[in-house]
């Protein structure tokens, strides 16, 4: 999957190379035409699919393509990108997306798609490119055999990991009871921290500092914060996209769990990016699906919410990823910014009475230690015993992200939380000049993430990630 991705951006950045050939050449009733098809269906699963689609111009240059097939019975598109689709009975069109209309004589066009199928789903055979058929060959990648069934149950034990990372001992997560339990159905603990916002400190996250993080702080997990509003998402989503995907990659490469974090603040009633959460989670999913690194979670901090109304989010976009990841872990926010409801006045009682009807979910609580003290603690102690919970943020500082560094209260949370084995993230592995980044302003733009170059707040967290893991499996 990671190689045909790759394969994708290389023609994707090919054809943005060429645009300036094509975009000069307009078609004509003249123009000779010709197409080579490469038809790849990517992911199956009982009722669903993606597909990703290359078509080489053997003709005279493109400025503006319309990609045609015709699907059996029971096969329908249910969203493409990279190409607009539309769709009649059997007859499919896929219209280019702009950027990518212009073709020159040999260059690619490609897009992909989700879909769902009944019955049976094989590849098209015909395609037309510009209403002329496609005389070159057509390759299809043969569709694979589906291989994930909803809420899957390991019958027999994995063998003992092959490496000593985090994810090659833990492998694919899922929750059971209380707890986040790992491939040998035994709880663990994961402890790591969490980016600033992608959009404000893309230098933070580069080779050299995440092989600190694995390496040098012996993190476990490491959340992606994107942002969706305040400049993020909303901007850009293919490249929001593409940044978490490849943030994705790096954690993996490093045998770090990752957490993809739908970092809905401000407005805050996460189905005001319903739409987009959709559009952002099937991408993500659908791509990341092979891997057991990843963690989705779905809204940071709702606020201003009632439980009913996050939860009517979460019924929504859950089912896409599930139908994209089957076994993935999925964090829900809670009201109140993550607080459990506590700072709106309610509690964990109303999710208890009305939790998600879902497998493999886990419920977040944030906080920040100089702001949420023993009220906090004694509602995750008595929520941990009803709920999995997973705290996905949390600050040694006041909820605004800076003044002063509450090491007690830090120590309090933190001992409190391992001792419920509840997973930890902290908020952030960045030079933002707040007290509650993990290094010192300037840092990212430097080469060294060494110790000399943490906060009081990051000497702090560090040495309470980099003791030693604890993860069974026996
Ligand atoms: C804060 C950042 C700050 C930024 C602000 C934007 O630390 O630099 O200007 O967001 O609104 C949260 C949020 C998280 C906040 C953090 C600290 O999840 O986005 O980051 N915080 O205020 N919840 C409680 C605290």
């Amino acid at each position: 999957m990671s190689q045909r991705t790759r394969a994708f951006a290389l023609l994707a950045a090919a054809l943005l190379a060429t645009t300036g050939i094509g975009a000069t050449a307009a078609p004509s009733a003249q123009a000779a035409a010709g197409c080579r098809v490469d038809y790849a269906v990517t992911n199956q699963w009982q009722g669903g699919f993606g597909a990703n689609v290359t078509v080489t111009n053997l003709g005279d240059p493109l400025n503006g393509w319309t990609v045609g097939w015709t699907f059996a019975s029971g096969q329908r598109i249910t969203q493409a990108w990279n190409g607009t689709a539309t769709q009649s009975g059997g007859t499919v069109t896929v219209r280019d997306a702009g950027w990518n209309g212009s073709v020159r004589t040999g260059g690619t066009a490609s897009f992909g798609f989700n879909g769902s199928w009944s019955g049976s789903n094989p590849a098209p055979t015909q395609f037309t490119v510009n209403g002329v058929a496609c005389t070159g060959s057509v390759t299809t990648t043969p569709t694979p055999t589906p291989t994930r069934t909803p809420t899957p149950t390991p019958t027999t034990t994995p063998p003992p990991p092959t490496g000593t990372t985090p994810v090659a001992v833990n492998g694919q997560l899922r929750v059971c009871g209380v707890n986040l339990c790992n491939q040998y159905g035994k709880p663990i603990q994961l402890r790591g921290i969490s980016s600033h916002g992608l959009q404000w400190f893309p230098g933070c996250y580069n080779a050299t500092s995440l092989d600190v993080l694995a390496n040098d702080w012996k993190a476990d997990v490491f959340r992606i914060a994107m942002y969706v509003n305040e400049n993020g998402y909303v901007t850009d989503p293919p490249g929001f996209t593409a940044r978490v995907n490849s943030l994705v990659d790096e954690a993996e490469k490093r045998g770090m769990y990752a957490i993809v974090d739908f970092h809905t603040l401000t407005p805050g009633d996460p189905n005001v990016n319903l739409e987009n959460a959709k559009t952002f989670f099937r991408n993500v999913a659908t791509r990341n699906a092979a891997k057991t690194n990843v963690i989705y979670e779905i809204a940071n901090e709702p606020n201003g919410v009632t439980w009913e109304q996050i939860r009517t989010y979460a019924n929504q976009v859950i089912p896409i990823i599930k139908a994209a990841d089957p076994d993935a872990v999925i964090l829900v926010g809670t009201r109140g910014w993550s607080s459990l409801g506590v700072s709106n006045g309610s509690s964990s009682a109303e999710i208890v009475a009305n939790p998600l009807a879902f497998d493999n979910i886990m419920y977040t609580f944030h906080f920040y230690a100089a702001s949420h003290l023993d009220n906090y603690r004694a509602e995750v102690r008595s929520a941990a015993q009803r709920l999995p919970l997973f705290v996905s943020e949390w600050g040694t500082t006041s909820a605004t992200g800076g003044g002063t560094v509450d090491l007690a209260s830090s120590t309090a949370w933190l001992d409190l939380l391992d001792s419920l084995k509840i997973s930890h993230v902290n908020w952030t592995y960045s030079d933002a000049n707040e007290s509650s980044a993990a290094f010192r302003p300037g840092t990212c733009s430097g080469s060294s993430y060494g110790t000399s170059q943490l906060t009081q707040s990051g000497q702090f967290v560090r040495s309470r990630i980099v003791t030693p893991d604890s993860f069974p499996t026996s």
